[in-house]
């Protein structure tokens, strides 16, 4: 079977594997993890790698190099999804990985190091609302707080990742020193137009933008929806669809600022009690910090401010804050040659969208090849990418971990 197709029937099969019946919805550390992690697993032995589950719950396989202390290029992406996510997002670029791994080995390529493909056990939060589970826990930047988090149902971090089979006791030993790595590179859909917009496979990525993950609370006052004057309420989620409101104009008036709030709760949730309490996500994301910064600053004074207007009692509380990250300009050159030779014209492109990448890059260079997918959809069932686009980038990624080994 050709490889390109080899690897989309492995994205469709991984595409099946989910929580919901109706929806591909892969959260970390749950049931529908662990049968991903046993698929990909086969796939990484079939491909010759030794694997291992990291106390997290990471799965890495291992072409091993000529040495047991060879250097490690690292290869890989996550398999953890959101919600009705698409099939694309995490898994295209931990088959490709295996794909490369499989290329350089059946063509019996003698590498100086070793590589290692990470399918990373959560990069986008979904459960627990702080992304990058997975590469926090390589790169040893896991905050022991974060384990007694709960997620919807009542469940510690701690206790889904023993439950996952792995030891929360022993984050530490998840850590792989930077010292040891030749770098982290990252096959990834765009999540964009931009690809498609100029009618290319492939693009290479500059910088990943920083950002920020807030939630916002409203405190109010319940109260009889039929009769309590309207100037007498305290409405929480009035003040939360004012926030909401702003927050979209705000970003609308700064370029390159984009702000969501993707998730709101309101209690007690009941048509006819004024709510009492407001919860909301908020994302902010641009690829310079100071202005992602200063957007933050304003949209929490916006949020004090609706509250003593409102007499609601506001906060405004950070969950996670990722700084913007330039990709290595060294990689980088790598990357492109190796690009240039299979798509005549290769563009660099920022990524709006967040990726492991980001946090790789606090212990090693790192650097992303983005594939064109339909529409620049993502984070929904209709994402899609050309089998055709598939081949190209493998073959870049090859052509690249072949150009890697070959520097004097
Ligand atoms: O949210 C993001 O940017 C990524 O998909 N986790
Ligand atoms: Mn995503
Ligand atoms: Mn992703």
């Amino acid at each position: 079977m050709d490889v390109a197709a080899q690897m989309m029937e492995r994205i469709e099969a991984l595409g099946r594997i989910s929580e919901e019946a109706d929806c591909l919805s892969r959260p970390f550390a749950s049931p529908a993890m662990r049968r991903a992690n046993d698929l990909v697993e086969s796939w990484m032995v079939q491909a010759g790698m030794s694997t291992k589950t990291d106390a997290l719950g990471n799965l890495i396989g291992r072409f091993h190099g000529p040495h047991a202390d060879s250097k490690i290029l690292l290869l890989g992406s996550h398999l953890d999804t959101v919600r009705n996510a698409g099939k694309f997002d995490g898994p295209l670029g931990v088959v490709m990985a295996i794909a490369c791994v499989e290329q350089i080995r059946c063509a019996k390529h003698a590498l100086p190091f070793a590589i290692e493909v990470v399918a990373f056990a959560d990069e986008e939060g979904a459960r627990y609302q702080t992304a990058y589970l997975g590469s926090r826990a390589l790169t040893g930047l896991l905050d022991e707080k974060d384990l007694a988090l709960v997620d919807a149902n009542g469940v510690t971090m701690a206790e889904a990742i023993k439950q996952f089979g792995g030891d929360p006791a022993r984050l530490k030993s998840c850590r792989i020193a930077g010292e040891n790595l030749l770098g982290y590179v990252e096959v990834h859909i765009e999540q964009g137009p931009v690809l498609e917009q100029k009618n290319l496979a492939v693009g290479v990525v500059t910088a990943i933008a920083g950002q920020t993950r807030a939630t916002i609370t409203f405190e109010g006052k319940a109260g009889h929806a039929g009769t309590t004057p309207m100037e007498l309420r305290h409405d929480a989620l009035c003040g939360a669809a004012e926030f909401i409101l702003e927050a979209e104009q705000y970003a609308r008036q700064h370029p390159g600022l984009v702000a969501t709030v993707g998730q709101i709760t309101a209690d007690p949730n009941v048509s006819n009690v004024i709510p009492q309490r407001c919860r909301l996500t908020v994302d902010l994301r641009h690829q310079e910090d100071a202005m992602r910064e200063r957007g933050c600053t304003d949209l929490d004074k916006f949020v004090m401010e609706i509250g003593r207007r409102r007499g609601l009692k506001a906060a405004w509380r950070m969950v996670q804050e990722t700084a913007s990250v330039p990709c290595s300009a060294e990689l980088s050159v790598i990357l492109r040659e190796a690009a240039r030779k299979h798509q005549p014209g290769v563009i660099d492109l920022p990524s709006g969208a967040g990726h492991d990448a980001a946090v790789m890059a606090k212990i090693t260079p790192v650097a992303m090849l983005f594939v064109r997918c339909a529409g620049g959809v993502s984070h929904h069932p209709d994402e899609a990418v050309r089998n055709d686009d598939v081949r190209v980038a493998l073959d870049v990624l090859t052509d690249f971990v072949l150009s890697l080994a070959a520097r004097p």
